[in-house]
């Protein structure tokens, strides 16, 4: 290979004569399919580190649960062929031949979720400041191997690493996707399995939409009858659903292990119907409202002027929150008709009190901007709302515009799932933005990351949330992960099609273009 590439040097070098030593190019391989594009990526045409049944996993003697963690992720990847168990060496030892090598690099100047990967004929070394960077090297290094890494128990694989170097990190700390579970609701199973597709891509944020008009998916002790009659509705009138206590905490192990944080939503004061079904006195007249299965907005509200609301509200924020180890409680927030301006925002702002008298830091929709919030509230951009108001207090804003990142709009006319009101959205569409420049007043200081919101109005199935979701979640992660000037739609769409047969292999649900 290095041969072919020397051979070819004279054509592009013939009008100067040749050095007496000529040097040997650093010969760079342009066609790897990593997403999202890395900060550096410089492949060698050297001897690439094969797998082979005698390939080892190392990590650090003293290394901790978390690493092991990572490594257990690797080793499941590779397994067959790789059958030993994860190896320990001592720290700063040399690594071992024919290995992999995952190790923590206490260096300061380095980002958290930042990692680097040098892959020799020899070893695949791993290097990150943090659990959460091993985990993002092990990613780069899957995408770079075949897509028959994605077949584990196919027989014989023959899985090779590209010699080179890679380097990495972030551009944004918040990448997420949102599952509406309310309208039509996911199962764990379903859940996990985009819990292991947003991992490929380095996403670290799951944002669950649990409860809204037309259902309630989250067991709260306290209040039985929220899942007894809000959890046996949705959309169109099918059976629901809802996850115990223990299902949602198995949900937020499993992501936490590939690092996902789970960030909890529960929609108020509107987007209430399920709940005021549910309580009678959640209601001004006391009396419940009949389930609600359409896909209007809007209609509903807590009686928030009422004292009695607030302890059922309280035990709500109190149980999740005590489930949920990550920092955030969403509380909605959108799309309130039936209140006053002055009833909405003090609403708003005594949920700000409560939330962080459990511990979390409140997030909302737009709207929730112009309420006299905490700058360490975010809020989350949609359309155009009132987002730059938190960004002038210094606040941070997650990025959702609908019209690029709406995972429920239509590619194009004909898409037979999902909406339309804001717009069809071809990939290129998802993939063009920049957030730091989207939004007028909320620049690169406010904003804290991307996130891409996928509403179930139309979605039935876990294969209708895929065929919506990919391949432009894709696209989303490189928005988020990926410096505006490294992007290209280009560059992109040629990675993605070649990440083509690792999606098949993968089984997911998508368009062809
Ligand atoms: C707007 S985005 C909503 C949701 C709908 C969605 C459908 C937001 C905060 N509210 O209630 O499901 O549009 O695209």
């Amino acid at each position: 290979m290095i041969k072919r590439v020397l051979l070819l040097l004279p054509l592009v070098a013939c009008t100067s004569a040749p050095p007496a030593t000529p040097p040997v190019p650093e010969v760079s391989i342009a066609a790897h399919s990593v997403i999202p594009l890395p900060v550096s990526v410089q492949l060698s045409a050297g001897e690439p580190f094969r797998v082979d049944s005698l390939t080892a996993i190392y990590i650090d003697e003293g290394a901790g649960a978390e690493v092991a963690n990572v490594a257990g992720h690797l080793q499941a990847m590779l397994s067959p062929p790789v059958r030993a168990a994860v190896n320990r060496v001592a720290p700063g030892a040399p690594v071992p031949a024919g290995s992999f090598m995952l190790r923590l690099d206490a260096d300061a100047s380095k980002g958290a979720e930042s990692y680097e990967v040098d892959v020799s004929s020899a070893a695949v070394t791993i290097t990150a400041r943090t659990p959460a960077g091993l985990f993002y090297g092990v990613q780069t290094v899957r995408q770079l191997m075949p897509a028959s890494v994605e077949h584990p128990f196919a027989l014989s694989r023959r899985l090779t690493v590209p010699a080179g170097r890679i380097t990495d990190s972030p551009r944004f700390e918040w990448r997420g996707m949102m599952l509406d579970v309310s309208r039509h609701f996911l199962g764990v199973r379903d859940v996990k399995r985009f819990v292991d597709l947003m991992s490929l891509y380095k996403l670290n944020r799951l944002h669950l939409h649990l409860s809204d008009d037309q259902g309630w998916r989250i067991e709260i002790k306290s209040r039985p009858n929220l899942t007894a009659f809000g959890g046996r509705t949705q959309v169109g009138g099918g059976a629901g659903g809802f996850y115990t206590q223990e299902e949602y905490r198995e949900i937020v192990a499993y992501a936490a292990s590939r690092f996902i944080t789970i960030v909890p939503e529960i929609d108020m004061p509107g987007h209430t119907n399920a709940a005021l079904a549910s309580i009678p006195e959640l209601n001004c007249d006391g009396v419940s409202p009949p389930p609600y299965f359409g896909i209007r907005v809007g209609f509903s509200a807590l009686c928030v002027d009422s004292a009695r609301i607030y302890p059922i509200i309280d035990d709500v924020v109190r149980e999740i929150s005590a489930m949920t180890p990550g920092p955030w409680f969403h509380i909605g927030g959108d799309e309130v008709e039936k209140l006053s301006h002055e009833q909405y925002v003090r609403f708003i702002e005594r949920m700000e009190v409560m939330v962080g008298a459990h511990g979390k830091k409140m997030i909302g929709w737009g709207e929730i901007a112009p309420a006299n919030l905490s700058p360490s509230t975010i809020v989350q951009h949609w359309k155009k709302d009132s987002s730059f108001v938190h960004a002038a207090r210094g606040g941070k804003v997650i990025m959702s515009p609908s019209s690029k990142v709406y995972l429920d709009m239509k590619y194009d006319s004909a898409t037979t799932l999902g909406l339309r009101w804001a717009g069809l959205i071809p990939l290129m569409t998802a993939y063009d933005w920049d957030p730091a420049t989207f939004f007028p007043g909320v620049g690169e200081d406010a904003v804290i990351g991307v996130e891409a919101p996928l509403w179930s109005e139309t979605l039935l199935k876990v294969q209708d949330f895929e065929f919506l979701a990919f391949p432009r979640l894709i696209a989303v992660s490189e928005v988020a992960w990926t410096r505006a000037a490294q992007t290209g739609w280009d560059g992109f769409s040629r990675r993605l099609e070649m990440q083509s047969a690792r999606l098949d292999a993968l089984g997911i649900n998508r368009p062809r273009f």
